[in-house]
């Protein structure tokens, strides 16, 4: 029988302030990418935070930085738990935070309860999740799952040609990247706390969602190129513009998303860089990168070669040239039996109102799922808002998740 565990929800509301703070975006957005100096004091704010819980620290070669609480029974594999810090540009406050904050408060609420684990409790926060700066998400879990090896690991590359390799040196991290991989069971669990992101907990008037499934995520990037020249001199028949091409590429993408049948297909173009970018020079070349998701790995994969196959088909009719590389293509995940029955039977306990449901977004469980069963708790997001700066829980709802993670990992960790 677990002692009762107090979550402070005044504590856990103070330091999502605080880690809010460092931000390359003015407030209430937050802007937080890989290793850069707000990245690296929000991770001096989570250490210190450790440390005054009396917690042991380590990071590996790639950041990833686990807190351990040691367990009665040290050697077996220990209960994990965890998230992201890190980022989108004018992004929120509480996406992967609530989860790392969430996950502290968890261990610090049943070690002041007088809780003592015989599996040891590790929170970790995740190196990039965000594929901000390397355009790849997941980098840590990824790593850890050893679906991403050293060698792929050096040579990604950011927008400003710095390597991985080089700018996880300059934040100190030196260590070998061979120790970042975990063997299977290196774990006996994983459980993720973290905000929706959708609309369904909210419209449901539910309090938690236990996630069942984590959505599949692909990654094309596309290089169109084609004539530039003067805008006013060049007349309309003699064009290969680049632009236009893509946009009808764009259309197709989106038509192709709306049509599988299924609800979970979605299908998102959020970057397009074009050249030369000048009101009266035709571009001649335009990179765009597509975000192509579904829970279904089979509608997902068709999605992918029907939209490979729309922008050559569009490429050929407006005579431009094309390279299309598939950065990521990842299968969905089902959440691990131990994990949701566990979570399922402590909201039960608790009272608390909630669903099963889908995450459409993917999460460092996605990869954690790779090692050992995992799942996730949702906790509401206000109108489904989130990747922008209006994305907000409420303390209560917040409180109500950390109570539910803490008494989860008790049950998981006794
Ligand atoms: O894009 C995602 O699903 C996650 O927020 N990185
Ligand atoms: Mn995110
Ligand atoms: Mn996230």
């Amino acid at each position: 029988m677990l002692p009762p565990i107090h979550i402070q929800e005044d504590r856990i509301t103070n330091e999502l302030d605080r880690l809010a703070t460092y931000s390359d975006a003015p407030a209430p957005a937050v802007t937080r990418v890989l290793f850069t100096r707000t990245d690296m004091a929000a991770r001096a704010f989570m250490r210190q935070l450790a440390r005054e819980a009396n917690f042991r620290i380590r990071e590996d070669g790639l950041g990833n930085i686990f807190v351990r609480w040691e367990g009665s029974e040290p050697e077996l594999p220990a209960v994990a738990t965890g998230s992201h810090i890190d980022a989108i540009p004018f992004a929120g406050r509480y996406d992967g935070t609530v989860g790392v904050v969430g996950g502290l408060e968890a261990l610090r609420a049943l070690k002041e309860s007088g809780f003592q684990p015989k599996r040891s409790l590790e929170l970790i926060i995740f190196t990039s999740e965000e594929p901000t700066r390397f355009g790849l998400g997941c980098l840590g879990s990824r790593a850890m799952a050893g679906t991403l090896s050293p060698d792929q690991l050096m040579q990604l590359t950011d927008s400003e040609g710095q390597t991985l390799e080089q700018v996880r040196r300059e934040a100190g991290y030196i260590e070998n990247l061979d120790e970042v991989k975990l063997s299977t069971g290196h774990y006996h669990a994983f459980l993720e706390l973290h905000i929706e992101q959708g609309p369904r907990l909210e419209a449901g008037n539910l309090q938690i969602g236990i996630v069942s499934a984590i959505a599949a995520p692909a990654t094309l990037r596309v290089e169109i190129r084609g004539d530039g020249g003067h805008a006013g001199a060049v007349l309309m028949p003699r064009r290969r513009d680049a632009l236009t091409a893509a946009s009808e590429m764009i259309l197709a993408i989106e038509k192709i998303a709306q049509t599988t049948g299924r609800e979970d297909s979605v299908a998102t173009v959020g970057l397009v860089n074009v050249y030369p970018g000048a009101v009266n020079s035709i571009p001649s070349k335009v990179y765009f990168e597509i975000d192509i998701r579904d829970t279904d790995l089979i509608t997902r994969d068709k999605m992918v070669t029907d939209i490979q196959q729309a922008i050559k088909e569009i490429a050929q009719a407006r005579r431009v040239s094309r390279q299309i590389d598939i950065l990521n293509a990842d299968d969905p995940c089902t959440a691990g039996e131990i994990v949701v029955s566990a979570a399922v039977s402590t909201t039960h306990q608790l009272a608390y109102s909630f669903k099963k449901l889908v995450s459409r977004a993917y999460h460092d469980a996605l990869f954690m799922s790779q090692i050992c069963p995992s799942g996730m708790i949702f906790v509401p997001s206000q109108n489904g808002y989130s990747h922008r700066p209006e994305e907000y829980t409420s303390p209560q709802d917040i409180a109500r998740g950390v109570t539910v993670l803490a008494h989860t990992l008790a049950r998981l960790a006794s």
